[in-house]
């Protein structure tokens, strides 16, 4: 007889670029996989009443909330997916927990270490389950990337450069959202994308050491305004207000293994609009990923024979490889939404078996760690290491 499925009702706060990837998730994750839990679509919010309303029917939500507070108060809600800006990330996990939901948080984990201590604490005590969504862990390629490297296929890690290139706020224009203001979301570039690369850098290579990072802010002033929808904006007034947060994100890192690494975040790379890329050397071969061509894991092994050594492109998606046989035959590609349907299966078996899913709000807390080194170094100018911020 067949395991009976175990309903978890969701209750998701957010409703624009990533309440959507969210939703679509949630919607997909029974179509294509086979998990111990099924997301019940329960309950969706934001605090503006026509636009949530108009969010619930249109993504396919039972029902509709505009204070979060309601929403975890609910009894019928198991689980609380928080999508909203990055300073409420911290109050709304915590609450969470203390009415025992379990948590999926959008990245980065908090704003400081102080918030993601806290964020750790409140979810261990209550004993949820708890997840951050760096859904770049996700792609089948990445998989494949971290099981030949845990199989020892680069033996020893020299190096990794990675970085994560985005133009979408180039034109001095471009208004100050909520993306741009220190205030709401700790940092720009920094904690928006070099966390996805040095996320993916903690779970391929290892823990980081220490570190040594610069940051420039290109545009100081721009005039106010809005997010509209992904990564789309409107100017609301003619005012101009500052930009505290960094364009650009530079780092070196040494890691705990004896690797070096090279990271560049920013959103100045004309020509780029979501470049998020590694390279990883080691003793007996590299790897090389990016997100724009994201099926494809080039590998070049030293142990191949003399004359056929190179770089190979491997298309990730067979069914050997982690998560891609749960879709289409062979080559019928996958794209930026499945790595969210992905992360979702592995949250729902988590929850419906109590099982710790990753990645977890320890990896979040990590996280933070590297992000808050980084800033500090940029700072003072100085080498800092991890210990020295946790
Ligand atoms: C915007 O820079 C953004 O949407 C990030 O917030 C996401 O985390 C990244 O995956 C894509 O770009």
């Amino acid at each position: 007889m067949s395991k009976a499925k175990k309903q978890i009702r969701v209750g998701m706060i957010g409703y624009k670029f990533m309440g959507k990837a969210h939703s679509h998730a949630y919607r997909d994750v029974p179509f294509f996989f086979d998990p111990d839990g099924v997301p019940v679509m329960q309950a969706i919010c934001g605090r503006d009443e026509a636009g949530v309303k108009a969010a619930a029917d249109k993504l396919g939500w039972a029902s509709y909330e505009t204070d979060w507070r309601k929403l975890i108060e609910r009894d019928d809600i198991d689980l609380i997916d928080i999508g909203a800006p990055n300073n409420a990330h911290a109050e709304i996990a915590i609450a969470a927990a203390k009415a025992g939901k379990h948590v999926l948080c959008e990245k980065p984990l908090a704003m400081n270490m102080e918030e993601a201590r806290s964020m750790l604490e409140a979810v261990q005590e209550a004993g949820v389950v708890h997840m951050i969504c760096h859904n770049y862990r996700f792609v089948p390629a990445v998989q494949y990337a971290k099981k030949l490297i845990d199989e020892g296929r680069l033996g020893k890690i020299y190096h990794i450069r990675a970085n994560y290139l985005q133009d979408w706020i180039m034109d001095p224009n471009f208004p100050l959202v909520w993306r741009l203001k220190k205030e709401v979301c700790g940092s720009g570039s920094h904690g928006d994308l070099a966390a996805h690369s040095l996320d993916l850098a903690r779970y391929l290579v290892g823990e980081f050491k220490e570190v040594s990072g610069m940051m420039e802010t290109f545009v100081k002033a721009r005039p106010v305004g809005e997010m509209s929808g992904g990564l789309s904006a409107s100017v609301k007034g003619g005012d101009l207000g500052e930009v505290d947060v960094d364009d650009a994100s530079i780092f070196m890192a040494r890691f705990e293994n004896g690797a070096v690494g090279v990271f560049e975040a920013t959103r100045f790379a004309g020509g780029h609009r979501n470049g998020n890329r590694f390279e990883i050397n080691g003793e007996k071969g590299s790897i090389r990923w990016d997100m724009e061509q994201m099926n494809t894991l080039e590998y070049y092994s030293a142990e191949d024979e003399p004359g056929l050594q190179g770089f190979r492109s491997i298309n990730c998606q067979e069914a050997v490889h982690p998560f891609a046989g749960a879709y289409w035959p062979p080559a019928h590609l996958i794209g930026y939404e499945h790595t969210f349907i992905n992360l979702i299966s592995e949250l729902m078996n988590g929850i419906a078996n109590g099982v710790k899913p990753a990645p977890s709000f320890e990896d979040g807390l990590n996280n933070q760690a590297v992000l808050e080194a980084v800033q500090r170094s940029a700072e003072s100018g100085r080498w800092v290491s991890i210990a020295e911020v946790k």
